[in-house]
């Protein structure tokens, strides 16, 4: 390492390459395609090799580095890293506010502003900068001595190795949670558990496993994050005087800080927070254990001081538990819409994710084996959001003497026909097809639901009272209901009865891309419903096709579409369809839309910002159904962009270059001017 002064086309290779990993780790906004970032960092790495003793320490390709030889060290924090005392419900909330407006010498309801943000579910850390170079990190440890972990910090593309722009303190304490995103999580458990090593618990268990590797070379390999939360030590400069100013400060100087940061003052608008937050959190590609609440003004925070290591100014709001720990207490079979084999273990009610759960899938046999689940056993249920809840852990330590291994049936539980199990397939099924009466019942509450036929007010309960009554045995059965009938069973007064069958008769006049989906082909969604009716116009055209013709329609690939053709191989199937058709059941067809004929054929449209209504994937297909073309970053080609909620330079480039903005309501507008709707 050198301090030699660098060609100043290094210089500008060295800061391109920084600006964009801003860009894509910090902004969330690349503005470049990957492989031109991996050729600048080719670049640089191989003029470094010519000039060994010309690489900076802060040079981008110098992320990972040795080991420290004696491991880690303990460092003491400067400041001590304070912990936060917990909040479990509104009024625990409030009681809090007037905490602090009593301290304060307020009236109990005055407002005052406060700062509200998520609570990662991380490793609190400190990184330590000096004259805006990252010289220390550490972990926050009992939050007076920590270790030392800056080898590992380095390695996280998020942390600048030095800050961006200017007017940085020439001392900076930053503080923060490193935590690792969940689909990195499941993706590095998918890929131990291939090669049989131990997994990691959950998301934190491994961000902090990852920190604490002393080789930084394992650490740089795992995809962790950091966003910053609060300041310590400041020295030789000047920070704002509130707590959201300063990690705007800190975001423009190049650390990461959550996007979901705001302000609020009223017990209200924190409780509004609390509830948005929540219907957010399973969206979120990280895992928050709650929201954190602090007043913003550092005056203010100082007035009110702390007690016993945690602030008076901050309180955690913590969701409910998302795992708790109950038993099995016995493991049943139920049969789905395809036969599908699936054991669902009936637990000792356990409050957990905000609700009490006795029902969790345990998927199929080699789920139970992976588990290694008996019934009697102790387990970890996981529910989180409207999530099926699922056993995520054994606890083999307190396995009862009793406990009895669980027995996959020989014949299917509900008609006695036989289970079959395809090579090379997890799951075992059973081969009753329509004739077994979970099934009829699972395809019929399929073809009623609001994505297929749509016939609201045929729900679970009176699907399954028709089936078992052995009203309706077959879809087509649905349009011979009589009235008379209907008005025998319980709960069925004359006007439901009259608007159901109404709605029947409503319903019968659909769409081909609905009738497709609600037929219940395996793996043919919503989404393969539409393409294939877009792509054949005709039913016919579909029964017609073979399985090379259907792997040319969007995302229809070889498995899906050797489904399609031996669903319409089956005669039975071919008789529903006619029958269906007999009772009325009917839509409009047309010829297929030639590609250039496209309400939107040959535009490009860039998407940037947070779309709230309906995020950016499902935007993208509503624009590629309509033959535009979805590009990653704007230049003169661009036709539209559509902004989101906190667009950032993407949608000052376009204003720069004059091309249309579309705001998200904006652009639902006019999605529905051509016949989409959200
Ligand atoms: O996201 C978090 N986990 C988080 C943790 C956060 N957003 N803010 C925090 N603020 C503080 C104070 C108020 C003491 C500056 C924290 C923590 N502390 C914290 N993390 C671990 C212990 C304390």
């Amino acid at each position: 390492m050198s301090v030699n002064v660098l060609p100043q086309e290094i210089q500008q290779l060295c800061e391109s390459i920084d600006l964009h990993n801003y860009r894509y780790h910090v902004l969330d906004e690349p503005s470049i395609p990957d492989a031109h970032y991996d050729k600048l960092f080719k670049q640089l790495q191989a003029w470094e090799k010519d000039n060994p003793n010309m690489v900076s320490a802060q040079s981008p390709t110098q992320r990972v580095g040795a080991k420290p030889k004696a491991g880690f060290s303990q460092i003491t924090h400067e400041m001590p890293m304070l912990s936060l005392d917990n909040a479990f419900n509104g009024d625990e909330l409030g009681d809090f506010a007037r905490r602090i407006n009593d301290r304060l010498g307020l009236t109990s309801d005055s407002h005052i502003e406060y700062a509200c943000e998520p609570k990662l579910d991380g490793i609190a850390v400190s990184l330590l900068y000096q004259k805006g170079v990252l010289i220390r990190g550490a972990t926050r440890g009992d939050g007076t001595t920590g270790e030392d972990i800056t080898h590992n910090v380095r390695t996280i593309a998020s942390i600048p190795l030095k800050l961006r722009g200017s007017g940085y303190p020439e001392k900076l304490e930053v503080r923060g949670e490193i935590y690792m995103l969940k689909a990195g999580f499941a993706a590095m458990n998918a890929h131990a558990a291939k090669i049989g090593d131990k997994l990691f618990v959950n998301p934190r268990n491994a961000a902090a496993g990852s920190l604490r590797q002393l080789d930084p070379k394992i650490t740089a390999r795992r995809p962790l994050e950091m966003c910053c939360y609060s300041v310590g030590v400041v020295e030789g400069g000047d920070i704002p005087d509130d707590h959201i100013a300063t990690l705007k400060l800190l975001n423009s100087w190049g650390l990461k800080i959550n996007p979901h940061l705001v302000k609020a003052t009223s017990l209200a608008e924190k409780l509004a927070y609390i509830e948005k937050m929540q219907q957010l959190r399973n969206q979120l590609p990280y895992e928050i254990d709650g929201l954190v609440f602090k007043v913003n003004n550092y005056r203010l925070q100082q007035r009110l001081g702390f007690i016993s290591r945690a602030p008076r100014w901050a309180i955690a709001y913590k969701f409910p538990a998302e795992e708790a720990v109950t038993t099995v207490e016995k493991v049943e079979f139920q049969v789905g819409r395809t036969g599908a084999i699936t054991p669902v273990a009936r637990l000792a009610p356990v409050f957990v994710g905000g609700v009490t759960v006795s029902n969790a899938t345990l998927h199929n046999m080699d789920e139970i084996a992976r588990l290694g689940l008996q019934v009697g056993d102790t387990v970890v249920v996981h529910r989180a959001g409207d999530v099926i809840p699922k056993v995520v852990r054994v606890i083999t330590e307190d396995r009862p003497a009793n406990s009895q291994a669980v027995v996959f049936p020989d014949s299917c539980p509900v008609c006695q026909s036989q289970i079959v199990r395809i090579e090379g397939e997890a799951i075992s099924r059973c081969s009753g097809g329509l004739t077994c009466a979970a099934q009829r019942k699972e395809a019929l509450i399929h073809y009623v639901s609001k994505k297929a036929l749509d016939i609201d007010g045929l729900g679970e309960k009176l699907i399954d009272t028709l089936v078992s009554k052995e009203m309706v045995a077959k879809f087509d059965d649905i349009y011979y209901l009589s009235k008379l009938n209907l008005m025998r069973l319980e709960r069925m007064g004359d006007k439901s009865v009259d608007k159901l069958l109404a709605t029947i008769e409503r319903t019968k006049q659909t769409t081909l891309e609905r009738f497709i989906y609600a037929l219940g082909i395996r793996e043919v969604g919503e989404a393969t419903a539409r393409n294939l009716s877009k792509e054949f116009g005709y039913l016919e055209r579909v029964i017609a096709a073979d399985v090379e013709r259907l792997e040319q329609v969007t995302d229809v690939g070889p498995i899906v579409a050797k489904h399609i053709v031996s669903f319409f191989a089956q005669a039975h199937n071919l008789a529903v369809i006619k029958s269906l058709r007999e009772a009325g059941v009917n839509w409009p067809e047309a010829e297929p839309v030639a590609a250039a004929e496209l309400a939107l054929a040959g535009k490009v449209y860039v998407l940037t910002g947070t779309l709230e209504l309906m995020g950016r994937s499902e935007a993208k297909a509503h624009l590629q159904e309509l033959g535009a073309k979805v590009s990653g970053s704007v230049s003169k080609k661009t036709d539209c962009v559509v902004a989101g909620a906190a667009a950032g330079s993407k949608l000052k480039k376009a204003e720069d270059l004059g091309i249309e903005v579309l705001s998200e309501a904006d652009f639902v507008v006019f999605l529905n001017k051509l016949g989409v709707t959200i």
